[in-house]
């Protein structure tokens, strides 16, 4: 059985923001599924998928500035030869608004064919933007409106409730809050999200969450960990970020709460390059 299964991260506010999802599906056109480009198999919410299983779908690969390129390149092929619509994105690249259009008319072409070939106006079409806590849907939509419309934060929880955006004079965007699913089934899946900061630092132990990041580094990016605290090992791992990063107690104890937050800031703001925590499965 799973270590974090136990584990029940599912807030009132998350079952509600379900309720609301499956109403206002019935205005949507296509739905936009956010994920993390560091974890795209772990920021896929089962529920969710089931919940739009009867929509057009676009998965968008998000902050994948913060990723491994070769890895993210990797997973969109997969999902093409999936047959699924699947593009990457950073929300923080000024580029980023063009690709999404683009995406988005494509798959609304036939839709709006057909209508044209009826002498109808093409449609305003409404597009749900679906994602778990953190993964940038509030950053995505002020990047496509180009003004603030709705409230960020690097924390999960910081949007509240839905909400429509006119962004363009064809699409309008409902945001939406973060939701995650009520139980983990998988540790692997738990611990990624806590690592990328999806779930809050509290809410798993924090020691086993950068023990498992570092664990996975020194195995897939080892060259990254010895570059920034000259780590060669998991023996000495915490002893070399506490003396790079300054978290030494007097009498040359380690400061570890310090070395756990100080790790995971430099892994989630690209002080360790890009990296991807998931694998394809080959
Ligand atoms: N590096 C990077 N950071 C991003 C990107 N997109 C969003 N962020 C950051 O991620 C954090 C979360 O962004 P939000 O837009 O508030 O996330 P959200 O999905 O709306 O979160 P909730 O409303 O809590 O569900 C913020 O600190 C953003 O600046 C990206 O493409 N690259
Ligand atoms: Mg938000």
């Amino acid at each position: 059985m799973s270590k974090y299964q136990h584990i029940q991260w599912y807030p009132g506010h998350m079952f509600k923001t379900m309720k609301e999802l499956k109403v206002s599906l019935s205005l949507v056109d296509v739905v936009v599924v956010l994920l993390d480009a560091r974890i795209p198999k772990s920021s896929m919410n089962p529920k969710l998928l089931d919940l739009i299983s009867n929509k057009p779908i676009l998965y968008i690969l998000n902050k994948s500035d913060l990723a491994d390129q070769h890895q993210t390149q990797l997973f969109i092929q997969s999902f093409k030869n999936q047959g699924l619509h699947a593009i990457h994105i950073s929300s923080l690249d000024a580029r980023m608004p063009a690709k999404v259009t683009k995406a988005l008319d494509k798959m609304m072409e036939p839709l709006q064919e057909k209508r044209n070939q009826k002498g109808l106006k093409d449609k305003i079409y409404k597009v749900l933007i679906s994602g778990i806590p953190n993964v940038g849907k509030s950053t995505f939509i002020n990047a496509l409106t180009k003004k603030k419309v709705t409230k960020t934060g690097n924390t999960p929880g910081v949007t509240k409730q839905l909400q429509w955006i006119r962004i363009h004079p064809k699409i309008e965007l409902l945001d939406s809050p973060g939701v995650l699913w009520p139980k983990f089934e998988d540790d692997i899946v738990a611990l990624n999200l806590a690592l990328t900061g999806a779930i809050k630092d509290k809410i798993l132990p924090l020691d086993e969450v950068v023990f498992y990041g570092l664990e996975y580094l020194i195995k897939t990016y080892p060259e990254t960990l010895k570059e920034r605290y000259d780590i060669t090992s998991i023996d000495d791992a915490l002893f070399q970020i506490a003396t790079k990063r300054g978290a030494l107690l007097k009498g040359g104890h380690i400061d570890e709460d310090r070395v756990y937050h100080l790790f995971l800031t430099d892994l989630r703001s690209n002080k360790l390059g890009g990296l991807t925590f998931d694998t394809l499965d080959v």
